[in-house]
């Protein structure tokens, strides 16, 4: 770890519609009762101009994006975020609370789209150096729920219009990167009544404390 840091690194993940930003709350609140700072945090986005460039991705546009303009992107908004925000806070002790990361880059990008993964890596390389989260929260249902759930609301960004095989791909690759990577994972099922998936999310977190504290 390169950054030096002492507070620690946590991400929420999952396809569309999952309860990312519902549970992402339960958890910061989760940590701060037990008096941890935790900066809140999402991507892409996070500073200014990473929330200019996550403005560019999702925007529905007549023009086509190439695969390789929004991998680009994304990790160009990551240097970003990463550099003024997620570094600095965690270097200094609190803790980082992230709703998506690049988990989400090898699901929508190299799951969704089909990239390569090689590109990624290096790109992955050349950005974080080293630093990756110390915990990552994959919530998990059938892509038609959550798609249902994320129906109910505003008109779809450019990432809400791809059909439902785009996101079972998405979801496929999230489950294969957590089952490759246990020690970090953990799935938490996201189908069941709001305060079971939060009992799950505070077992996990509680298991989590007792060995990072
Ligand atoms: N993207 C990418 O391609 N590559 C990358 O590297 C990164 C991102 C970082 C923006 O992400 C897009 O960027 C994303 C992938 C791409 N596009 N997509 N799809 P985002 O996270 O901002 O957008 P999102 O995935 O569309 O988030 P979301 O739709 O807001 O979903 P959510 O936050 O997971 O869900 P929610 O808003 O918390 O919940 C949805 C509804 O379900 C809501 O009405 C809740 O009240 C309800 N809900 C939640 N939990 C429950 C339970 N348990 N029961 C019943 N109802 C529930």
């Amino acid at each position: 770890m390169n950054t030096q840091k002492s507070g620690r690194f946590i991400t929420i993940e999952g396809i569309e519609g999952v309860g990312k930003t519902t549970n992402i709350e339960f958890v910061r609140q989760w940590l701060a009762e037990r008096g941890i700072e935790v900066i809140m945090t999402r991507e892409p986005g996070g500073t200014p101009l990473a929330e200019e460039l996550r403005a560019l991705l999702l925007s529905p546009r007549d023009e086509e994006v190439s695969h390789d303009t929004e991998l680009l992107l994304m990790f160009a908004a990551r240097a970003q975020h990463l550099n003024q925000v997620i570094k600095p806070a965690l270097q200094r002790g609190a803790w980082v609370l992230c709703d998506r990361f690049t988990d989400a880059t090898y699901a929508y990008q190299g799951g969704g789209r089909g990239l390569d993964t090689t590109p990624i890596e290096t790109l992955e390389q050349l950005v974080q150096q080293g630093l990756n989260p110390d915990l990552t929260l994959l919530l998990d249902l059938p892509v038609e729920v959550g798609l249902q759930r994320a129906n109910q609301r505003s008109a779809p960004d450019r990432f809400e219009q791809e059909k439902q095989a785009f996101f079972e791909r998405v979801r496929a690759a999230y489950l294969e990167r957590a089952q490759n990577a246990p020690q970090r994972f953990r799935i938490i099922d996201a189908e069941p009544a709001l305060a079971q998936v939060q009992r799950q999310i505070a077992t996990v977190l509680g298991e989590f404390l007792e060995a990072h504290r």
